[in-house]
């Protein structure tokens, strides 16, 4: 199967998580992380913090983003794997500003508007609330019913990656 690399990542601040409804192309009409595709000369880190500033404005050192979460999307009938590496931060300079992809907004973490989300964001928020690192699989049929999932808590993001090679 073709993998193909994607980030996201969540700002947060007291008791508030950046989210961004997304403007246009894939999950449109969503509210998500920022992120996008990792191009060929970059790094994933690099990645994350380069889309979290093109979506919203706010820059962030990659020293500070911390990796939390393994996603894998697969859709029934396509051909590639979505493999999004998850992180968190809340070191952060800038406002969070609008462009043309996204519409960022700070959302009470007891008010994550899960209705106007992927429906898998429900499934594995809840590790990232409590300081968990995840791994979550998903497999969908079209983009708003989900065929099965597996999601486990991980001892450390290192020891997944290690054991992955
Ligand atoms: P372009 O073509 O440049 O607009 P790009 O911004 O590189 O694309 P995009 O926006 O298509 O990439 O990336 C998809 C984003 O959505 C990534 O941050 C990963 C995230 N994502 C994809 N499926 C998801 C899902 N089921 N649940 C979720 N985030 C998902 O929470």
């Amino acid at each position: 199967m073709l993998r193909k690399l994607y980030t996201l990542v969540f700002v947060r601040q007291e008791n508030q998580i950046l989210l961004g409804m997304k403007k246009r192309g894939f999950g449109v009409n969503k509210w998500n992380g920022f992120g996008g595709k990792v191009e060929p000369n970059e790094s994933i880190i690099e990645a994350a913090a380069r889309e979290l500033k093109e979506e919203c404005s706010l820059e962030v050192k990659t020293s500070d983003l911390k990796n939390i979460g393994h996603l894998e999307f697969t859709f029934e009938g396509q051909p590639t794997l979505m493999d999004v590496r998850v992180y968190s931060t809340d070191i952060f300079t800038g406002k969070p500003t609008e462009s043309e992809e996204m519409r960022p907004k700070w959302f009470d973490v007891e008010d994550i508007p899960f209705d106007e989300m992927w429906l898998d964001d429900r499934l594995w928020f809840p590790y990232m609330f409590q300081g968990k690192t995840f791994f979550g699989r998903f497999h969908y049929e079209g983009f708003e019913k989900i065929l099965n999932y597996k999601i486990e808590e991980l001892e450390s993001m290192d020891t997944f990656y290690e054991n992955r090679e």
